[in-house]
């Protein structure tokens, strides 16, 4: 396939509700979309980039200069057998991670839609629907937090993911304990402690956590090594994790015992195909992260969550929790078991709505590739 056009977009979706994490609230979203044109047909990518430099260091800002003056020119006009190939072409860009994955991405479901198989399969993945649980963001009372949680549940959900911060820890997973004593539950810190807190960290021993993410530095492990021999709940790296070097470095040192894959955050499918199959063989379990994603970012991570490593359930769930109206036809749904089930269509497996995205976008580029000189 030869890449003949990539398009940048930039829609605004404002939150139901806004989220609230260790490092700010989320509420109006300004999301990148990347379309990718070869032979008439589109493939669709999704930068997975918050508004400012507090998960990680890209922006939806960033990303668009990134994509606009380095990543669109390597890989326009070049003719591919796979999107595999697409890391090569970007190897000189350093970090600008979830950038790099929209255009990557896109080209994956161009592939598939041009195999006439679902993302899915092209992927290697094996499953006919994904387990689910929720991420619920910081609550302003603990009651509002037990209502919230009975009505996930009550959705189906399989597991229960809290954000907690310094201060706004102990007291909510207590309760939510006292609450509901058999449930899956975990908390997420988005880098809020240090090690000098491991004693109080300690506490959440009592408590049956399914696992701790992300306590520690965005980009540490050594500390985190430190902290998870301190600590019997295990820990989950979800920040630092950026790639297959830093995944060998992470279970080397015993930094975790879980790991969460973003596939923004890894660059794309490929590195994340290598970073499950190496957690695989390692016995470490993975889960697929959410990065609160329009249709387009969830239908990857739901094609990507049936690769066989992904044995915990993810972040991915129901367009609703998120959005009035999503970008995707038919909307990500979730049955009554937790579970999403797996599109078998060709691609993405939903059908991007254009004239709700063309209304949404706030500004577009579009590039083209030279035509090809016929030879004579
Ligand atoms: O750390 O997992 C995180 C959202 C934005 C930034 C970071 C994180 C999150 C979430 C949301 O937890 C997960 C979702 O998409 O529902
Ligand atoms: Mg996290």
């Amino acid at each position: 396939m030869r890449i003949d056009t990539i398009s940048v977009r930039e829609i605004r979706l404002r939150l139901k509700t806004p989220f609230e994490t260790s490092f700010g609230i989320l509420e109006k979203r300004r999301i990148l979309l990347v379309e990718v044109k070869s032979d008439g047909a589109s493939g669709w990518g999704e930068v997975t980039a918050v508004e400012g430099p507090f998960y990680n260091s890209e922006t939806t800002d960033t990303a668009w200069i990134i994509l606009r003056d380095f990543i669109i020119p390597l890989v326009l006009g070049n003719e591919l057998t796979s999107a595999t190939e697409v890391p090569a072409l970007l190897a000189a860009v350093r970090g600008h991670e979830m950038a790099k994955a929209a255009v990557e991405n896109a080209i994956w479901d161009l592939e598939a839609q041009q195999k006439g198989i679902p993302l899915a399969a092209l992927l290697g993945g094996q499953m006919e629907e994904i387990a689910c649980g929720v991420s619920i963001g910081i609550s302003r009372t603990v009651d509002a937090l037990v209502r919230s949680v009975e009505k996930e549940l009550a959705a189906g959900y399989q597991r229960i993911k809290i954000k907690i911060k310094p201060g706004n820890d102990q007291e909510p997973v207590q309760t939510l304990r006292r609450h509901f004593p058999d449930i899956k539950l975990m908390v997420d810190a988005n880098s809020a402690y240090s090690l000098s807190d491991s004693a109080h960290l300690r506490k959440f021993d009592d408590c049956d956590l399914m696992m701790i993410e992300q306590p520690l530095g965005w980009d540490d492990f050594y500390q985190h090594a430190q902290l998870q021999s301190q600590v019997q709940t295990p820990i989950c790296l979800d920040e630092s994790i950026h790639n297959l070097d830093h995944t060998e470095a992470a279970i080397a040192m015993k930094s975790c015992r879980v790991l969460n894959i973003k596939l923004g955050r890894v660059g794309g499918h490929t590195e994340a195909q290598k970073i499950e199959e190496f957690c695989r063989r390692h016995s470490i379990p993975v889960w697929c992260g959410g990065m609160l994603e329009s249709g387009i970012g969830r239908a990857h991570n739901i094609a990507m969550s049936t690769l066989p490593g992904f044995v915990l359930p993810g972040d991915v769930s129901a367009s609703q929790r998120y959005w009035d109206e999503d970008i995707i036809e038919p909307e990500v749904e979730v049955t009554k078991r937790g579970t999403i089930q797996v599109p078998t269509s060709p691609g993405l497996g939903f059908q991007v709505t254009r004239k709700r995205v063309d209304s949404l976008t706030e500004r577009q580029e579009t590039f083209t590739a030279n035509p090809t000189v016929a030879v004579m």
